[in-house]
């Protein structure tokens, strides 16, 4: 297994859209494995592909106290949904943000496991929200994007500035 290195907004790649999985086989299960163990280490509790560069319509969850819970998601496809919740919430790739989202309350998922097969899920409360924010890194979309303008502008400076500092010290 091996740590990925996760992607940082505002990195223009976190918008790419990812296209679906023809096919879960070995080389998928290995990163699922991998996006896992990086999920688990950072820590978090969900990561989609998108995160770590990889653009394919793959998401792994766990909301669990014992960090004994994971679950996999591929192709998924919301078919139903109801209610709003307001959530604080955190992303693995702006480091230090919290803020509150309004999403849907309930959802029905549908998707394929780490075995192909396919499954139907009814979701709530946190987990609800986390495979939400996990579609939207699917489709491009991070977080902040449904912030005002103005929060947004000064997330996006205090990124690019902190990098910079990173890059100075490695010199
Ligand atoms: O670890 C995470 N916590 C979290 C908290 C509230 C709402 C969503 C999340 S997802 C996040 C991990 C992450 O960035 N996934 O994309
Ligand atoms: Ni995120």
């Amino acid at each position: 297994m091996a740590l990925l290195n996760i992607l940082n907004y505002p990195d223009p790649r976190l918008h790419t859209v990812a296209k679906p999985i023809k096919e879960v086989n070995a080389e998928i299960r290995r990163l699922i494995d991998d996006m896992a163990q990086t999920m688990y280490d950072a820590p978090g509790i969900g990561l989609a592909a998108t995160q770590v560069n990889q653009h394919i319509q793959l998401i792994v969850i766990d909301t669990s106290k014992e960090q004994n819970n994971l679950q996999v998601f591929i192709n998924p496809k919301i078919v139903a949904k109801s209610g709003l919740q307001d959530y604080e919430e955190g992303c693995l790739s702006v480091p230090g943000v919290y803020e509150s989202v309004t999403r849907a309350e309930k959802i029905t998922v549908e998707a394929l496991d780490n075995q192909g097969k396919p499954f139907k899920l009814d979701a709530e409360g946190l987990l609800s929200v986390c495979i939400q924010h996990e579609m939207d890194h699917l489709l491009g979309k991070v977080f902040v994007e449904y912030l005002s303008p103005l929060k947004r502008t000064r997330i996006k400076t205090r990124m690019l500035k902190h990098a910079r500092e990173i890059t100075r010290n490695n010199y």
